[in-house]
């Protein structure tokens, strides 16, 4: 509806309404349509008023939206999917409707290749060669893949149900799932139950169910309404250990595992270990590695990434977890775009057993959120002053997420941001800069003494917006050089830096910062697919600055200025 809306040129708070509805019901933990069938009012959640819990209403009842339905009938094809293209807002699709008479990703493509894009007014030949460059992109990545975000929402009510089954007893998803990658393509369920249970009809038989691709008495396929495809395996029990290792993957590392195997004259495959057609191991996973002699390996490592020659050396990383975390150091309020104030995040964060929590609000630069002001974030670090006598048990820290402006400044001026713990710095805008500018502006920024933490580092959305283009390396060295820190944004859309950049900052020795950037308190806890990136990317405790305590914090973020 917003984007379609705002494709119209609808009011802006209209349209920003329901954008901050949808994330709302994107947030809420339980499942929307047993909340209304429970027959609980959704205005009382924040950003939902009467008006659109009315709408929600009307979706989860009757499946579809009046009001968006008249709405794509006024607007042709795939606009509102257009403005998804990085670069283009709805207000450029809008001009390329107009104008062009676009309607379509292939129309979009035509045009780019004509080069009648750069033609309009307000675009140039940079935008028309990166909107093709993208479209391009897209199509290589069509496999279609989930954010774990959303597998987990599916994932969890699914294996407690299956859990609640007569004579289940182990149950657990294996595959992409287990070792946290950030997008999953189809959720591989495990199981083994007493003779006769009833699991694949009550599998079958769950109320997510779309369509059922096959039913079997060991292996089942259904596809969810999403579209979501989940198989259930059940297994014997004796088979349990290597059929969860099979299953948990990866291929590649299982491929490595089996070759170790055959050294041994051993025959590795999802039933067991076997020497001849003895079974040696298959109960545990445990039992499964020590046939060939390694010790447990983390589902997060198993990527055939240098795990395998790790573990045979016995240096394996002690992987980083969520009780090491003892604050979280990029979070937003009320002052720009988040939705609590300063105290009520504090509150939440205590709760979460964190020692503190840094303020990191929006700079001026960044309009659409009301960035801060010099003097508006005076105000702020007053009252986290105020906030930090009252409140005991955590400590609030004084930051910002300023911009790095195009020529490497950053928004703000050297003399409030000396007044702050840290700062978080992002690159918000002009995404599309050649690789060797972008980094440049990156470097020159980490020349300011104030500059802590980059924030989310590539700007990608996962499935959404490709990472903008920088020299990774040379970042990671340029933060080493000059004691600043990375950070892994924790948002389940961003999960930037990726493990494999997270591995290799590991390696030249730069700490990460894995912070949430949480808007909402609940958001908070996207913590753990942060460390599930983390964790992927071998990161152990020491690697991690927010697992530090108050005062080595501090000492850490002090840069020779
Ligand atoms: P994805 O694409 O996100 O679903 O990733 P996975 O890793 O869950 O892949 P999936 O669902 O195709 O298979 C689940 C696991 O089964 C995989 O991680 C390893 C195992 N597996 C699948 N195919 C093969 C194979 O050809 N050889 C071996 N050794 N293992 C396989
Ligand atoms: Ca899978
Ligand atoms: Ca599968
Ligand atoms: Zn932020």
């Amino acid at each position: 509806m917003a984007d379609l809306l705002e494709i119209q040129g609808a009011n802006q708070f209209r349209v920003r309404a329901y954008r901050d509805a949808a994330r709302t019901v994107g947030s809420i933990s339980q499942n929307v349509s047993d909340l209304i069938s429970e027959g609980q009012d959704l205005s009382k959640y924040a950003g939902i008023g009467k008006d659109l819990a009315g709408k929600i209403e009307e979706i989860v009842k009757t499946g579809r939206l009046s009001l968006l339905e008249d709405i794509k009938q006024e607007i042709p094809g795939e606009l509102s999917e257009l403005t998804h293209i990085a670069g283009l807002g709805a207000k450029r699709v809008a001009a390329l409707y107009k104008q062009l008479n676009v309607t379509s990703l292939a129309d979009l493509e035509e045009a780019a290749k004509d080069h009648k894009i750069r033609q309009l007014e307000g675009f140039g030949q940079k935008t028309e060669e990166s909107i093709l460059q993208e479209i391009q992109g897209r199509q290589e990545e069509h496999a279609e893949r989930t954010k774990l975000v959303v597998v987990e929402r599916v994932a969890k009510p699914l294996i407690e149900y299956l859990k609640k089954t007569k004579g289940v007893k182990d149950i657990e998803a294996a595959g992409s799932y287990r070792r946290r990658k950030e997008t999953v393509r189809d959720l591989d369920v495990l199981a083994t139950c007493k003779k006769g249970a009833d699991v694949m009809n009550r599998f079958v038989g769950y109320e997510d169910v779309q369509k059922v691709v096959s039913k079997g008495k060991t292996r089942s396929t259904v596809i969810l309404r999403s579209g979501f495809q989940v198989d259930l395996r059940v297994v014997p029990q004796v088979s349990y250990g290597a059929a969860l290792h099979y299953f948990t993957g990866s291929k590649e590392h299982n491929i490595a595992i089996r070759k170790m195997g055959v050294k041994k004259k051993l025959k590795i495959n999802e039933y067991g270990v076997f020497k001849g057609d003895k079974r040696i191991a298959g109960r545990n996973e445990k039992d499964v590695f020590g046939k060939v002699a390694l010790p447990f390996i983390e589902p997060e490592l198993r990527e055939n990434r240098g795990e395998i020659e790790a573990a045979q050396k016995d240096k394996l990383p002690k992987l980083v977890a969520l009780d090491d975390i003892k604050g979280d150091l990029h979070v937003h309020t009320k002052y720009t775009d988040g939705h609590y104030t300063i105290q009520e995040m504090a509150e939440a964060a205590k709760k979460r057993g964190y020692k503190y929590l840094a303020i990191a609000d929006h700079s001026k630069h960044v309009t659409v959120a009301h960035g801060l002001k010099a003097k508006d974030l005076r105000k702020q670090i007053d009252e986290i002053d105020k906030v930090n006598e009252k409140l005991k048990g955590i400590t609030v820290l004084k930051g910002i997420e300023v911009d790095i402006l195009e020529d490497g400044s950053l928004d703000l001026p050297d003399s409030v941001l000396k007044e702050l713990d840290l700062t978080v710095c992002s690159v918000h805008y002009k995404f599309n800069l050649s690789k060797k500018k972008q980094t440049d502006r990156i470097i020159k920024a980490m020349n300011n003494p104030y500059f802590a933490i980059l924030a989310h580092p590539t700007g990608r959305l996962i499935n959404e917006r490709r990472p903008y283009e920088i020299d990774m390396e040379r970042i990671i060295k340029k933060a080493k050089d000059s004691g600043c820190f990375l950070e892994l944004n924790a948002h389940p859309d961003r999960l930037d830096l990726n493990d494999i950049d997270a591995k290799r900052a590991k390696e030249i020795g730069v700490k990460l910062v894995i912070s949430t950037d949480a808007h909402r308190i609940d958001d908070l806890d996207y913590m753990r697919f942060g460390l599930g990136q983390a964790r992927r990317g071998w990161l152990e405790p020491d690697d991690v600055l927010n697992t530090r305590g108050l005062s080595d914090l501090k000492k850490l973020l002090k840069r020779k200025k």
